[in-house]
């Protein structure tokens, strides 16, 4: 398979994130991505290629699934973060006011002029720094989505996103959980859009990806199934219940399989089973796979027991769904493992495709 990565990658790069009231370093680092391009090039997949995608087109499909309202936000935010302050320069932006959306509290139609208030209204945590570089790299990476997709959708068997910052909590208007443009969902609307007619997601990040479920919510041609840290304990907390199964024409078109913290691979591994039955019996005809790999037992901020090697059986078992699929890099957070185990699930996907 084709390796599309992100080389605007670490123009993203935080400093410390909010942890328990005191600032900590970031997790999310660009030498996750680099040690999976490097363990790319000991165990080749196939070429390593940048995205060649003109802005015209990146802006049109990244506004298939982002709101205008948010993307100029982004775009402009760290212009702003430092007008308000030029000392601002020498530090990142993160939010520290939020509008509680979800209780109709607060005013979300009105745009504040204060950019502290926007950085809150478009965000749900206080964990995702935002810098100079952020809009490059999250438009970098949404154009390694798509390119991946097409790629698939010319023909290839599968094609991988490699990039960060990741992209599956960030929903239409909102970022957080390091995540700023939702990749997966841009390569599902794009396969869509191709002439897809059933788009399945499955994600395997250690998190519940909140924001690919919130775009598909409602509608029943994209499905979203998920396993994830049960948020009764877990980030993000507020959404990945077992009970949510999408809304209007979306309901039951969304899957969650929330899984106890100490999970370990068997109990895991009956779980992908039905999250592949659940593809299969929707009948997609292809299938994006948001590839966190924070479900390794040495992973310093997650809870389930995966080992290196499982990660063979994981691909193989993806493969066995026979789709053609996009596969885009999520979380990982033990970085020196990181890439072995990113390229062991890709490998296990080739050999049994
Ligand atoms: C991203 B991905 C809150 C920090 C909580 C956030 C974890 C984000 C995981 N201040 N940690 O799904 O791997
Ligand atoms: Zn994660």
């Amino acid at each position: 398979m084709r390796t599309f990565h992100n080389p605007h990658h670490a123009l993203h790069q935080g400093r410390e994130e909010m942890f328990r009231g005191r600032m900590v370093p970031c997790h999310e680092v660009p030498a996750r991505l680099d040690f999976v391009l490097a363990e790319l090039q000991r165990r080749p997949l196939g070429e390593l290629l940048t995205p060649a995608i003109v802005d015209a087109e990146l802006d049109m499909a990244i506004g298939r699934v982002h709101d205008a309202r948010y993307t100029t936000f982004l775009a402009g935010a760290w212009d702003e973060w430092v007008a308000m302050d030029p000392a601002n320069a020498q530090r990142d932006a993160l939010p520290s006011v939020w509008p509680l959306g979800n209780r109709h509290a607060f005013r979300t139609d009105v745009l504040p002029r204060n950019f502290a208030a926007r950085l809150g209204l478009f965000s749900f945590d206080s964990g995702s720094p935002l810098m100079a570089g952020t809009w490059a790299a999250a438009r970098g990476g949404a154009a390694c989505a798509l390119e991946a997709a097409y790629d698939v959708l010319g023909g290839a068997r599968s094609a991988f996103a490699l990039t960060r910052p990741p992209g599956h909590h960030a929903g239409a208007d909102f970022f957080g959980g390091y995540c700023f443009l939702n990749n997966a969902a841009i390569a599902a609307q794009a396969l869509r859009e191709g002439g897809q007619q059933r788009v399945a997601v499955l994600d395997v990040d250690y998190h519940h990806g909140n924001g690919t479920p919130t775009i598909f919510y409602e509608r029943a041609d994209v499905l979203t199934v998920s396993i994830h840290g049960d948020p009764m304990t877990e980030y993000p907390f507020f959404l990945g219940h077992a009970d949510e199964r999408g809304a209007g024409s979306g309901e039951g078109f969304n899957l969650n399989l929330p899984l106890p913290r100490g999970t370990g691979f068997a109990t895991w591994r009956a779980a992908l089973e039905r999250a592949l039955q659940a593809v299969a019996d929707f009948g997609a005809g292809a299938l994006v796979v948001p590839m966190g790999l924070d479900t390794f037992e040495g992973d310093p901020i997650s809870g389930f027991t995966l080992r290196s090697d499982d990660y063979f059986a994981v691909g193989e078992a993806l493969a066995g769904a026979g789709l053609p699929t996009v596969f885009t890099f999520e979380g990982g957070y033990a970085v020196d493992a990181v890439g072995t185990n990113a390229v062991n699930l890709l490998a296990g996907f080739e050999r049994a495709s």
